[in-house]
C-alpha cells in the first residue's frame, strides 16, 4: 500500500469518501467498497453525494442506504473516488485533506496524495489495489468494487479491458460476489422513463461527414415529458458509436443555463477535444459543460474543433 495513503488513514480518525455530481456505478461502487474497508477497520467513516438523484437500480450494494447528501464531519480526512476534477465532488474542499483515488487520464490531481492510474478500467481497480494488501476484502467490500468494474467496462468490453482485468474480477468472485444479482440489477432495472427518453433522444440522431460523426439532443422539454433525469440519459451516448459508420457519437443535453455535451469515439483519442471546451475523462469517453449557449452553435464549434483537431484523419 502506498505509504502516504497509509500514513494519512492512521492519523484521521474520522472520513469522508466522497462521490462526484450525477454519479455512475463506478463512483458509487468504489466509495461504498472503500466505506464498508474503513467501517470495518474501525473508522468512523461517512459516504456522501452532493445530490438527491442516486442511480436506485444500485440500492442492492451493501452500504447504499450509509450514503448521504451532506458532509457531516468537520476536518476529516477526504476520499475522493472517480472524480477527475475538484468541482465535480461538488463541495468546497479545497482547504481539506484529500486522497484523491481515480483513473480519468485528464485527472488535474487536485488530492493531497493522488493515487490516479489511467490505465485502470474502473476506479473501483485502483480502490481495490490500494486496499487489498491491507485489510480483509469482505463479500460486501467485493460486490461493491465489482459493480463499478463491470458497469466501467461495459461488461468487460471497452477497449482497455486486459487480462488483469479479469484476474481483478475473478479475485473478487472468489470473495463470494453474486454475479448474476449484480447483472440483474445493473441490466434489467431501467425505468420506464428512461426507455421513454431513449426513444425520443434517438429520434434526434444528425449524421455528419458521411456518417462518421452522430450528433443526439435532449432537451428540458424532452426529458420533463418522459419524467426522466439525467442519470437515464448519460448511457444513450452509447447508442451513437454502435453505428457501423460512427467515429464519434456526440449528445447534447440541454439543461437550465447550460448545455453538458458527452462524446464517445470508437479508435480516436478525444481527451485533447474535451480539453479545448474545458471538460475531461478518457481516451474514448468524454464530457464537458457550456454555459449560456445555443445548441446550433455549440454543435457548429464542435464540427470545427474536430476538423482543426483533425481527429477523422487520424484513425
Ligand atoms: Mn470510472
Amino acid at each position: 500500500m502506498i505509504e502516504e495513503v497509509k500514513e494519512l488513514i492512521l492519523s484521521y480518525e474520522k472520513i469522508t469518501v466522497v462521490t462526484h455530481l450525477n454519479p455512475d456505478a463506478d463512483t458509487i461502487g468504489t466509495a461504498l467498497g472503500i466505506y464498508g474497508i474503513l467501517k470495518n477497520s474501525g473508522k468512523q467513516v461517512e459516504v456522501v453525494n452532493n445530490g438527491t438523484n442516486l442511480p436506485i437500480n444500485l440500492d442492492f450494494l451493501p452500504y447504499f442506504v450509509k450514503i448521504k447528501s451532506q458532509i457531516d464531519f468537520d476536518d476529516s480526512l477526504i476520499i475522493a473516488c472517480d472524480t477527475g476534477s475538484i468541482d465535480r465532488l461538488g463541495f468546497d474542499l479545497n482547504s481539506r485533506t484529500i486522497i484523491n483515488i481515480d483513473h480519468h487520464k485528464s485527472n488535474t490531481r487536485y488530492g493531497t496524495v493522488n493515487v490516479v492510474e489511467p490505465m485502470a478500467v474502473s476506479a473501483s481497480e485502483v480502490g481495490y489495489k490500494l486496499f487489498r494488501d491491507e485489510f480483509t476484502i469482505t463479500k460486501e467490500i467485493a460486490t461493491c468494487f465489482y459493480t463499478a468494474l463491470l458497469s466501467d467496462t461495459q461488461y468487460f468490453t471497452t477497449s482497455n479491458v486486459k487480462n488483469d482485468t479479469f484476474n481483478i474480477a475473478s479475485d473478487l468472485m472468489a470473495c463470494g460476489v453474486d454475479i448474476s444479482e449484480v447483472v440483474f440489477n445493473l441490466k434489467q432495472r431501467r425505468s420506464l422513463a428512461s426507455l421513454r427518453i431513449l426513444s425520443s433522444t434517438l429520434d434526434t440522431l444528425d449524421l455528419y461527414k458521411d456518417g462518421e460523426v452522430a450528433f443526439m439532443y435532449v432537451s428540458q422539454e424532452k426529458l420533463l415529458e418522459a419524467g426522466a433525469t439525467i442519470l437515464d440519459v448519460v448511457g444513450i451516448v452509447d447508442y451513437g458509436v454502435s453505428l457501423v459508420s460512427t467515429e464519434l457519437s456526440i449528445l447534447l443535453i440541454e439543461q437550465e443555463d447550460k448545455i453538458r455535451v458527452s462524446i464517445r469515439s470508437k479508435h480516436v483519442d478525444i481527451s485533447a477535444l474535451a480539453i479545448s471546451f474545458g471538460g475531461g475523462g478518457h481516451k474514448h469517453a468524454v464530457g464537458f459543460e457550456i454555459d449560456n449557449i445555443k445548441r446550433k452553435i455549440l454543435i457548429e464549434m464542435i464540427k470545427k474543433e474536430i476538423k482543426t483537431k483533425g481527429l477523422l484523419d487520424e484513425k
